[in-house]
């Protein structure tokens, strides 16, 4: 199927609109409060923290794409939390080194506001520059270093970002873990990882932590209103911090054994939200 945001004339807020009615109509969820999208390391979190009311193939719901990279699954799931109220998982991340350009990346979080949610939180697999933080340690996002050149917002919308990581809900996450350390994000494009030279770049700007998602989409939440929090899983010490090579595979490894572990920290955050 052809995506309608291939498509540079589509408004791809009307696309989202048209996204979010039909979670409505297949969840039968008319309003979700809450949206995540779960990076690596951070899947189960969607098992723990209620009852999955609806499982939709991302590609019955327009705008979305299929995932490409192994190990990342395409399902978009409304789940019903104790509380009475109802988290939307975004399991369909798009990449913007996947090449479709920023409208494709943003598609989840325009239509997790379309939904009707207020918070979205972004969780993601990032090397760590901080050397304290052993492989599998979680941290919270502070504020983000966009190093991709690029913009979600289009046209001349200005739109402020001090606190676009919001303080209040990373003292609630440290009301469930006092431990919980934070850490400025750096995005690049990717797909491939830094050069050593670029991780101490990083490090020189004040990021510590590098990924390749997260800050594209947080401006676009923020510009729908959302409260944003953000959850790194550094997996792995950055290039050139550790002695070792990084490996894909090895990543994903780190993100699997510290899976059990974070998905249950979320789930006790969203249990507080
Ligand atoms: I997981 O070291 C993971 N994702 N850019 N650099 C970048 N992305 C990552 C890394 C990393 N580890």
């Amino acid at each position: 199927m052809a995506n309608p945001l291939d498509d540079p004339t589509v408004d791809p807020f009307e696309i989202a609109k048209q996204a979010a009615e039909i979670i409505a109509t297949k969840s039968g969820v008319a309003k979700h409060d809450i949206a995540l999208t779960l990076g690596s390391g951070w899947a189960k979190a969607a098992d723990l923290i209620g009852e999955t009311v609806a499982s939709i193939p991302a590609d019955e719901i327009p705008g979305f794409r299929k995932s490409q990279v192994v190990g990342h699954v395409s399902t978009i799931r409304s789940i019903a939390l104790p509380n009475g109220k109802y988290a939307l998982v975004l399991g369909a991340r798009t990449h913007f080194y996947e090449g479709h350009g920023v409208r494709p990346v943003v598609h989840g979080v325009r239509t997790a506001a379309a939904t009707g949610a207020e918070m979205m939180i972004l969780t993601n697999g990032a090397g760590g520059i901080k050397t304290s933080w052993a492989p599998g340690t979680p941290v919270l996002i502070s504020d983000h270093i966009n190093n991709t050149a690029a913009s979600p917002i289009e046209g001349a919308n200005f739109v402020d970002l001090t606190d676009l990581y919001s303080k209040r809900l990373r003292d609630i996450a440290r009301t469930v873990d006092s431990s919980l350390d934070e850490g400025v994000y750096m995005q690049f494009r990717g797909p491939h990882y830094e050069t050593p030279a670029e991780v101490q770049m990083a490090k020189a700007v004040g990021a510590h932590l590098v990924g390749m998602s997260t800050a594209l989409e947080a401006i676009a939440a923020r510009a729908s209103g959302l409260e944003v929090l953000g959850l790194s899983l550094s997996t792995n010490l950055a290039a050139g911090i550790s002695a070792t090579p990084l490996s894909h595979t090895e990543v994903l490894a780190a993100g699997k054994e510290a899976e059990p572990r974070i998905s249950a920290l979320l789930a006790e955050i969203i249990a507080k939200l």
